[in-house]
């Protein structure tokens, strides 16, 4: 299908790494916690919050994965340094969300939740970006469970914290709240090529109020 994808040969960013990254051999496994069961019939994905129609939009895996399909080429940026590079993501836009379940217009933020209660919160801009991905493949296939089957949120230009495994569902906010690594120390926007790891580097108007 397609074009055949490159690996080994750099990064989809370019040649380099973003500052204090090393490249990674193979793809560890990083999360806090256990690996979700997933029981496709409990499962929804679901955008709540300030919605445009005020209403709460949900899938079930059948409609989730029935959605537009598209690929992005991008990186992984683990604030640990490690970096896993050259990945062929295929998944539902992040876009295709915010087309198909519209926020209100004075929505600003988005919290994406994972099971667990484990959440990420994303400027509305860095979430609407066209690379940002819900992503239920890597490299045509299908995500392994502990690399966040069925659904992981892939923001290329974030690290990866930014980006949930066992994605659930998406906040609408209209004031910027901490997610889980966020209320922990690391960066609320979290650009690795600022090298924004941790929260004590957060600048005037980075982030609520720790
Ligand atoms: N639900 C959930 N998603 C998560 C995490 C987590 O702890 N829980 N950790 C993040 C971090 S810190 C990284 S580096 C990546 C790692 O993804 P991988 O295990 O597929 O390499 O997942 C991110 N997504
Ligand atoms: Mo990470």
């Amino acid at each position: 299908m397609g074009h055949p994808v490159e690996r080994e040969s750099g990064t989809a960013a370019g040649s380099e790494l973003p500052p204090g990254q090393r490249l990674q051999r193979g793809w560890p496994v990083t999360h806090y916690g256990p690996v979700p069961k997933f029981r496709p019939e409990r499962w929804e994905f679901r955008v709540f919050g300030v919605t445009a129609d005020g209403d709460k939009h949900t899938w079930n895996h059948d409609e989730f994965t029935a959605l537009p399909y598209t690929t992005v080429v991008a990186d992984l940026h683990c604030v640990t340094k490690f970096s896993m590079t050259g990945a062929e993501w295929g998944g539902v836009p992040a876009r295709t969300i915010l087309d198909l379940a519209p926020p209100a217009p004075d929505v600003t933020h988005v919290m994406v939740w994972a099971e667990y209660g484990f959440s990420s919160n994303l400027r509305l801009s860095d979430f609407a970006s066209d690379r940002a991905i819900f992503a239920t493949h890597k490299d045509g296939e299908l995500l392994t469970a502990e690399h966040g089957f069925p659904v992981r949120l892939v923001v290329p230009h974030l690290y990866a914290w930014k980006g949930p495994k066992w994605v659930r569902g998406v906040e609408y906010m209209t004031a910027d709240r901490r997610g889980f690594w966020e209320e922990r120390g690391y960066h609320n926007i979290g650009d690795p090529w600022k090298e924004q790891r941790y929260s004590y580097q957060e600048g005037p108007g980075d982030g609520p109020e720790l």
